[in-house]
């Protein structure tokens, strides 16, 4: 089953005001579709990183994957990486094409990717509401029907319409926005608000050592993690010693040799693995492993993303045994815009049903692909810039971080 074409589509689609650390969502977010077309008719389809960056560096390795078999992962991978070189850039383009790999894979055996990675641990992925403090709307448009979430009323209204709707059973709050003692209060009205939720709350490394350990002895009866509460290893390490709380990390520890340190220094209990970072479906399912190995939990991180990897994460969670906790997604956020054939995939009582048909279980709609390949083209984002979308809300703002 040989590849004959790469074809790597651009795209955009709405997303909401969502502040975090770094700034403020922009009204289009970015992602990239790959097919690959494969003897026999056979298209597989994958979902990456947005941005022109991206897109380039796909299309720089077409060559390289064309007349490649889509059972040889390995042989794809080496080829990635001699035309782009290692470090975490190749991953993400790598992983795209896996996963378009593994969707031909099954689609040409009939059996669905869960299979194709060593069979499910369950059957339906439990995902995360994944609460963001927001404007009212966009820049100079209109209110959102979302509302706004400034406050902990706020964050409790967004929580409880997540909740209505998709049934989630765990909570996780994207903080590192506001002044801590704001945050706390807003994670203490969660707490009231849904009793026995396990609560998360994430401020992508906003916070000293200290801040953080205050935040911990405010929160620790409340949280089931506390995610990337500082910025390096040193620092959760120096923070898990002083607090004892699970430490949670999509930021320290990104790549597969950034673990041993981790491990030695006791500095992250769950790491967040993330497929589209970690080089794909398969070494997705090591981290799983390697987590298990050495006693660390693994949860999932997500990023602005449409349906395709919503699938792919499905699956691969589905096949991670060590994958406890509820994954996060973004899908709620974003679905509006989905490229993919509708009914497929569904956040139901806070899960994603593990997909039974042939390869990741999705369709493309190929209007809608197209409509999101024009929204791009039309927009002038070519790369994701919260910070500079957040100085037209407040052109005093620095990404600095640690801010507090
Ligand atoms: O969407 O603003 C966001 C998140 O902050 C995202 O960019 C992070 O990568 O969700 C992510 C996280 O857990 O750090
Ligand atoms: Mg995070």
């Amino acid at each position: 089953m040989i590849i004959r074409d790469l074809a790597v589509t651009p795209i955009a689609f709405r997303d909401a005001p969502l502040l975090n650390a770094a700034g403020l969502h922009e009204p289009l977010a970015l992602r990239t579709i790959v097919q690959l077309v494969v003897d026999g008719g056979v298209v597989g389809i994958g979902e990456g990183r947005g941005g022109t960056a991206v897109a380039a560096r796909l299309e720089a390795v077409r060559d390289a994957v064309v007349g490649k078999n889509i059972f040889d992962l390995a042989g794809i991978e080496r080829a990635v990486v001699e035309r782009l070189g290692g470090g975490q850039d190749t991953s993400i383009v790598f992983s795209a094409i896996d996963v378009a790999c593994h969707d031909a894979q099954g689609k040409v055996l009939g059996i669905p990717v869960v299979e194709l990675l060593g069979g499910r641990a369950r059957d339906a992925v439990p995902y995360s509401a994944y609460l963001f403090y927001k404007l009212a709307g966009h820049l100079g448009v209109e209110p959102d029907a979302w509302g706004e979430a400034l406050d902990p009323a706020g964050i409790v209204r967004q929580a409880r319409a997540l909740i209505d709707r998709y049934g989630f059973e765990s909570i996780k709050l994207k903080a590192g926005v506001f002044p801590p003692e704001q945050e706390v209060a807003a994670v203490r009205a969660l707490a009231e608000a849904f009793p026995g939720y396990p609560l998360r709350i994430d401020p992508n490394g906003a916070w000293t050592v200290d801040t953080a350990r205050r935040v911990a002895h405010e929160l620790c009866d409340v949280l089931e993690y506390f995610e990337d509460p500082v910025l390096t290893i040193d620092g959760m390490a120096e923070v898990r010693a002083r607090t004892g709380l699970p430490l949670a990390t999509n930021m320290c520890v990104v790549a597969f040799e950034d673990i041993a340190e981790a491990v030695r220094k006791d500095a992250v209990q769950i790491i967040l693995g993330d497929h589209h970072y970690w080089g794909g479906l398969r070494h997705t399912r090591e981290l799983g492993a390697i987590c298990s190995t050495f006693g660390i939990g693994l949860s999932m991180h997500s990023n602005s993303h449409l349906g395709v990897s919503l699938a792919a994460m499905t699956h691969v969670a589905a096949a991670t045994p060590s994958l406890t906790f509820a994954c996060d997604t973004h899908y709620p956020w974003n679905r509006d815009d989905d490229v993919i054939a509708p009914g497929a995939i569904e956040i139901v009582d806070g899960a994603v049903a593990v997909p039974t048909s042939p390869g990741l279980g999705v369709e493309l709609d190929h209007d809608a692909l197209e409509r999101q390949h024009r929204v791009y083209l039309e927009s002038a984002l070519r790369e994701r810039d919260d910070a500079g979308y957040m100085r037209r809300h407040d052109p005093g703002f620095v990404a600095r971080l640690p801010r507090w």
